[in-house]
């Protein structure tokens, strides 16, 4: 086991149902801390950039209009195998797949609108906290 740090997002259909606070309840519950955190309104540019890996696949438009539907919350979450503990508690990409008890099986609504990202490796989180938050932002707890 070691300590990891992990890049998550709380999509704008899960931030406009007013369950940030309970999203940020499971991170905890599961020894998970936010290390860094903020609410924004990405861009066009901004969406586009962090998904780029998608950009060549058939959902990338509309994965980049719902990421600027409206405001995100961004953030750094620290813990034991944190890159893989948040991937758990989210649940998998369809709603429909997804675990019961999971963030996507309770608030996700569809494979679009499905409430939550998280880095999906160690190598992808460093990259992704990089792209939000300059080092000065991130606080060791
Ligand atoms: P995320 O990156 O947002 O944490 O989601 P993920 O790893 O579970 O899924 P990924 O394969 O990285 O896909 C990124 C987002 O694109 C949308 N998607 N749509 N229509 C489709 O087949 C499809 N596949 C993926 C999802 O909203 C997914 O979260
Ligand atoms: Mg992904």
């Amino acid at each position: 086991m070691a300590l990891e740090r992990t890049l998550s997002i709380i999509k704008p259909d899960a931030v406009a149902k007013n369950v940030v606070g309970e999203i940020y309840s499971r991170f905890e519950k599961a020894g998970l801390k936010v290390v860094a955190a903020k609410m924004k309104q990405l861009s066009k540019q901004e969406a586009e950039g962090f998904y780029a890996v998608h950009r060549e696949r058939p959902f990338f438009g509309a994965l980049v209009n719902f990421m600027i539907s409206g405001p995100v919350m961004i953030q750094v979450l620290e813990g034991e195998s944190a890159v893989l503990k948040n991937r758990d508690l989210m649940g998998a990409t369809n709603p429909k797949d997804a675990a019961a008890g999971t963030i996507r099986a309770d608030f996700a609504d569809s494979i679009d609108a499905n409430a939550v990202h998280g880095s999906d490796s160690l190598e992808n989180a460093a990259i992704e906290v990089s792209y939000f938050f300059p080092a000065t932002d991130v606080y060791a707890r």
